[in-house]
């Protein structure tokens, strides 16, 4: 997309070397240009990446934001990059919490035992400032045997009531239907009975304007023009159903991975909501295959590379993103990729809405990412750090 835009627009000999609109212009052990095409400034974002943002003559460089959340920030000072803040990217997230999983437990085990196979989130909440808890759920168990069957009342009740503890105490649920873009291991391709399941589910949950829905969790191995066409779907019911107020977050295949987001998922860019409240969840992980399985990161800077041409692809089709799923292990490596990705993302919030741990729940015991209190291993180590990004 960068080489694309420089090429394209800013073609011109005098300006060949300047950085195009959003590419890369500074940041630690960045040897490229470091001046910006006319009316585009290089702007401090975090250690690691500086960025040709709209705006010329640089003002003196304070500190790049006031609401600056950590340390990482406040050294930005230091460097010779910092121009001031565009005034339309830096701010707050919209939503920012944890990710409730248990619910989706023993999917070998269908419908499955409560309290043996599966639990709910026992969400005593002290929000503590999180304002975003996505519950993931299997579609099996809400809906048995068929897609357009009617939902099972117990399982439905059981996650209304997580949902209503969320929204009642004034944060937003996202209902993860945590499915791969499958029904009982089958992908889902027919658009009809995908449309029969989210009238069920959005005419559930209509009511809730704390409600978020979530399309489907991670698809992958799919058929791009399938996945295009289910999230469409889901988008129509939803909307049909009479849920025209709510939020909808659409995934993409690859386990929507922001990091190959502009090449794998580029077709997404088609989705349409009438109600224009779509936004694209997509999952990043730090670790070398980007799993999510180590507790050991690339590097300090992985963060914030892995999300950026997610952000310049954002911004490039006018579209908006969620990280729905981050985590890092225990360790100061993993702390500075977590915190170069999320000062990222809040020097960008014209296009990033917001971030989601993974994850919270009773069933984690010693996982190494469990944001479950008191005791998980990420809570323990992470929650006096996101806390300060929570909006
Ligand atoms: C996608 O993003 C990466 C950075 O993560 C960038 O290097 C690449 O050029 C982008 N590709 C397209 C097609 O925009
Ligand atoms: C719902 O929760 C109750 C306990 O509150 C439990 O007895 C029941 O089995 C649960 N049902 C389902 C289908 O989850
Ligand atoms: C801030 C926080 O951690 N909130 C909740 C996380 O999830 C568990 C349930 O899985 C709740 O008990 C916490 O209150």
């Amino acid at each position: 997309m960068r080489a694309f835009v420089l090429s394209s627009t800013f073609a011109g000999a005098a300006l060949a070397a300047a950085n195009g609109p959003y590419a890369q212009c500074g940041g630690n052990g960045w040897a490229g240009e470091s001046t910006c095409v006319d009316g585009y400034t290089c702007t401090f974002s975090n250690d690691w990446y500086s960025q040709c943002l709209p705006g010329s003559a640089p003002a003196p460089a304070p500190a790049p934001t006031t609401s600056a959340p950590t340390t990482t920030m406040v050294t930005s000072t230091k460097t010779t990059a910092a121009g001031a803040p565009t005034s339309t990217s830096s701010g707050k997230f919209k939503w920012f919490g944890i990710n409730q999983s248990v619910a989706e437990f023993g999917e070998k085990n269908l419908p499955g035992v409560w309290g043996k196979d599966f639990y709910f989130p026992r969400m005593r909440l002290s929000l503590q400032g999180y304002n975003a808890f996505r519950v993931a759920f299997l579609m099996e168990r809400l809906v048995p045997d068929k897609l357009t069957a009617s939902a099972n009342a117990g399982y439905l009740a059981n996650l209304t009531h997580t949902v209503d503890t969320i929204t009642k105490a004034g944060a937003y649920a996202i209902l993860d239907s945590h499915n791969y873009g499958r029904y009982y291991g089958n992908v889902i391709t027919d658009a009809s009975q995908f449309k029969a399941y989210y009238a069920t589910l959005a005419g559930a949950f209509k009511g809730n304007e704390k409600v978020v829905f979530d399309t489907n969790n991670e698809w992958h191995d799919v058929d791009q023009q399938v996945v295009l066409d289910m999230n469409q779907a889901a988008i129509d019911a939803i909307r049909a159903a009479g849920a025209t107020s709510q939020y909808i977050f659409a995934e993409g295949n690859s386990w929507t991975g922001a990091w190959h987001w502009n090449t794998t998922n580029d077709n997404l860019k088609a989705l349409k909501d009438p109600q224009d409240k779509l936004v694209y969840e997509m999952h990043q992980y730090l670790d070398a295959d980007g799993s999510g399985t180590s507790d050991v990161c690339v590097s300090g800077e992985i963060g914030v590379q892995r999300v950026v041409g997610a952000t310049e692809w954002l911004r490039a089709n006018g579209k908006k993103g969620i990280i729905g799923e981050y985590a890092g292990g225990a360790n100061s490596q993993c702390e500075a990729a977590v915190k170069g990705m999320l000062d990222h993302m809040l020097a960008n919030t014209d296009v990033w809405m917001g971030a989601i741990w993974w994850a919270g729940g009773p069933w984690w015991a010693d996982y190494i990412y469990s944001f479950e209190p008191p005791s998980g291993t990420g809570y323990k180590y992470y929650n006096s750090i996101l806390k300060a990004y929570a909006p």
